[in-house]
């Protein structure tokens, strides 16, 4: 068979999970920048005319956009080969993968665009990658100023609160050193799709770019042997005793993973509460919006505090579209288990992400989010 293309960037956030995700399924594909005229003339108009990043591409020319879709596309194909079929374990995985989505987003791109002496070079040639022609670098000069001037600050990412973000980035490096040092993935000896969200921030920036790079490998060693292992098709557990290519028995979720959700708690539980808010908000401000209309990244702005800071962020959809994936299951238990999972998911500070749900749906049309 033919190899699939995978459109995506080295140093993209969301093309690194799929990209792992390909690795560890074993699927023969081909990376390749999203600028070539295919790109633009055949590929771009399947994808609903957004030009993101993780797009594929299959011999026959299908297109699937979007890394949630991607995963779900080849899960639904191989019987959920990483998808953890006991109740807490599922729950946790699809919490992983919906804070790995959208809930690390300002120490991404703090640690991107705040340490210049560090990060410019290394990111002026990978911005020059994303255009075909022209000049190049200077396309890419421009593309990096916009993107400092305007993205920075619409994710909170803003001078009063970088003194925050580094204390929590530092948080999450050692919770999750700690956990790496008992097991080699969130769930045990084998990936879950939790492990695959999680790659989106903690390789395509935060383990990888120049700065944040070496704060990951003198603070977490563990953690930073967990991004290489995610990027290769073996197991890569050489450290461990343990060898089971296996989720943990009895669906246990370990304490050092709930420290690392309470951790992850912290920022995720206050921001969700007000962008669910703020998202709603918006519905019941425009309840004649038509069926299958495109979601907007961000609807408006919405504050929080977080350790006394407060913090002003675009509220996004797509997290919930994520989120509703984790109550999905919750919802899917019987009465013992959903006890259960809530025992768990209070040990964890996150118990009212049960809650945060919008007023409408938001589905898939033409490789794009609509609203249902
Ligand atoms: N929800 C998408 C997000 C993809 C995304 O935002 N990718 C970034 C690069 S990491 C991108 O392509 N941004 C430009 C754009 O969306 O036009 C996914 O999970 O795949």
């Amino acid at each position: 068979m033919e190899p699939i293309t995978l459109y995506g960037a080295p140093f993209s956030l969301y093309t690194g999970r799929a990209r792992s995700y390909l690795i560890k399924a074993g699927i023969d594909y081909r990376e390749e920048p999203h600028s070539s005229p295919h790109f633009y003339e055949s590929v771009l108009p399947k994808a609903g005319g957004r030009r993101g990043i993780p797009t594929i591409e299959f011999p026959d020319g299908t297109v699937i956009r979007d890394g949630v879709a991607i995963i779900d596309h080849f899960e639904s194909l191989n019987g959920g080969q990483f998808s953890p079929s006991t109740p807490k374990q599922r729950i946790v995985s699809r919490l992983l993968d919906a804070i790995g989505a959208e809930g690390l987003l300002r120490p991404c791109m703090h640690y991107r665009w705040n340490f210049d002496q560090d990060n410019d070079e290394f990111l002026r040639f990978h911005f020059s990658t994303i255009f075909a022609e022209g000049d190049v670098d200077q396309e890419a000069r421009e593309r990096m100023a916009f993107i400092k001037e305007n993205v920075n600050p619409a994710w909170g990412v803003t001078p009063e609160n970088h003194e925050l973000i580094e204390r929590l980035h530092l948080g999450t490096l050692l919770t999750l050193n700690a956990h790496f040092s008992e097991y080699p993935y969130f769930l045990g000896g084998k990936p879950c799709i939790g492990d695959f969200g999680l790659m989106a921030p903690l390789y395509g920036h935060l383990g990888r770019d120049p700065a944040p790079l070496s704060l990951m490998q003198i603070h977490a060693v563990r953690l930073y042997r967990w991004t290489e292992r995610m990027n290769r098709p073996e197991p890569d557990v050489g450290e461990f005793a343990d060898k089971d290519y296996a989720y943990l028995g009895d669906d246990e979720v370990p304490d050092t993973l709930i420290a690392a959700l309470k951790h992850f708690a912290i920022d995720y539980v206050p921001e969700s509460r007000a962008a669910c808010d703020r998202v709603n908000q918006w519905l019941d401000e425009n309840p004649e919006t038509p069926a299958v209309t495109e979601v907007e990244r961000g609807l408006g702005d919405c504050e929080f505090e977080v350790e006394g800071q407060r913090i002003s962020a675009m509220a996004q959809p797509f997290r919930f579209y994520v989120l509703k994936r984790v109550q999905d299951e919750y919802e899917a238990l019987g009465e013992d288990d959903q006890r259960e999972v809530e025992t768990l998911l209070t040990a964890c500070d996150m118990r009212e992400v049960l809650e945060f749900k919008l007023t409408r749906a938001i589905g898939r049309h033409n490789n794009l989010e609509v609203w249902l």
